[in-house]
């Protein structure tokens, strides 16, 4: 079995520039194996800390204790120029001739943690662009030197590319290495398993309404076959599942107040999952454009995300682009109601 940065350093060996890579890496593993450790123990890291984060999220005791150690590793590795933060309003420049920009949600799905369900870190590595360091992070998702996310969960894993595939590492609990254990990850084409809040619904746009109640009618609909529904509620464990056997993963904007553009957010979250998702043959857009190519206006912003096994994506742009030119039958919320038949 291999070790996380010897297989880096592997992937690496003839490229110098990307030794800094590695070496960020070597960091934040060792940072995501303490707040793993943190997380097994316990206590009352659920609290609230009485504060909102830069999104208006009530933040948690082990939000900020995550967002402390992730900054130290960054600090600690040297070639970090710039830490974009959840959980900070504004970059913590830390070094202006570092060569990297690290883009993090240092504790994704953290409503999870009073109920022991699995939660993760999620992080974007982009090239120090030069210039203004505040909005150094806002470089489109195609610019990402890495992507990765840990999943906090009955083990602690470790998704992680630098452009060459996805890689699947596992934190091995007596030596506090991780340790590859799938290679090369492909997400199936084809899917028949979903995943969306759907207590949402009556908020949805049209195309989400007609997709979602599309797939419920199962064998008796027009996509003639039935669909099973899992949903966490943790980005990175639902991402997980469907790097694991498949799926798609809608977070669609809604009529909510805040939510026209979804919930989750473009440079911490949809562009390094979306980096992961491509690099192992899924797709990954808002509904019409791929995530990626999307340039960024404000560190904190949110798109609505789509991702996973290709086939299904396309589904569903196709039902975006038919409600963009006006087609608004919908069998679940028209006429053909699905509840009152
Ligand atoms: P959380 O707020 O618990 O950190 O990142 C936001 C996120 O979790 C995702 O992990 C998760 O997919 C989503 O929010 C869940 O949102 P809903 O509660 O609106 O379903």
């Amino acid at each position: 079995m291999t070790a996380l940065d010897a297989r880096l350093s592997a992937l690496h060996a003839d490229d110098s520039s990307q030794k800094a890579l590695v070496d960020l890496f070597t960091h934040l593993a060792q940072a995501s194996k303490d707040v793993s450790e943190l997380i097994a123990a316990g206590g009352a890291l659920g609290s609230s800390v009485g504060e909102e984060n830069a999104d208006g999220d009530q933040q948690k005791a082990l939000d900020v204790l995550a967002d402390d150690i992730f900054l130290e590793a960054a600090r600690q590795s040297k070639v970090v120029a710039a830490y974009c933060s959840e959980e900070q309003e504004d970059a913590v420049i830390l070094d202006e001739s570092a060569p990297l920009v690290l883009a993090i949600d240092p504790l994704d799905g953290s409503s999870n943690i009073d109920v022991n369900v699995s939660i993760g870190t999620i992080i974007s590595v982009l090239p120090n662009p030069g210039g203004d360091l505040q909005a150094s992070a806002m470089q489109p998702g195609t610019h990402q030197l890495a992507a990765a996310f840990m999943v906090y969960g009955p083990q602690t894993t470790l998704f992680v590319t630098t452009g060459s595939g996805t890689d699947l590492y596992r934190l091995h609990p007596a030596t506090g290495v991780f340790m590859l254990i799938d290679e090369a990850i492909e997400i199936p084409e084809e899917t028949s398993e979903y995943a969306i809040n759907a207590s949402n619904a009556r908020q949805w746009f049209p195309a989400t309404q007609r997709y979602v109640s599309d797939l419920l009618l199962g064998v008796d609909g027009p996509r003639e076959r039935n669909f099973n529904m899992r949903w966490v509620g943790s980005l990175v464990a639902d991402a997980g599942r469907i790097f694991n056997r498949g799926g798609v993963f809608l977070y669609p904007g809604d009529q909510r107040k805040k939510y026209e553009s979804g919930r989750l957010r473009l440079i911490y979250e949809a562009n390094p999952v979306a980096f992961l998702v491509e690099q192992a043959g899924g797709s990954a857009t808002n509904g019409s454009d791929r995530i990626l190519e999307i340039q960024p206006s404000e560190i904190h912003q949110r798109t609505p995300l789509v991702f996973g096994s290709k086939t299904e994506v396309r589904w569903l742009g196709s039902y975006e682009a038919e409600a963009r030119q006006g087609h608004s039958d919908s069998p679940l919320f028209g006429h053909r109601n699905l509840f009152r038949s």
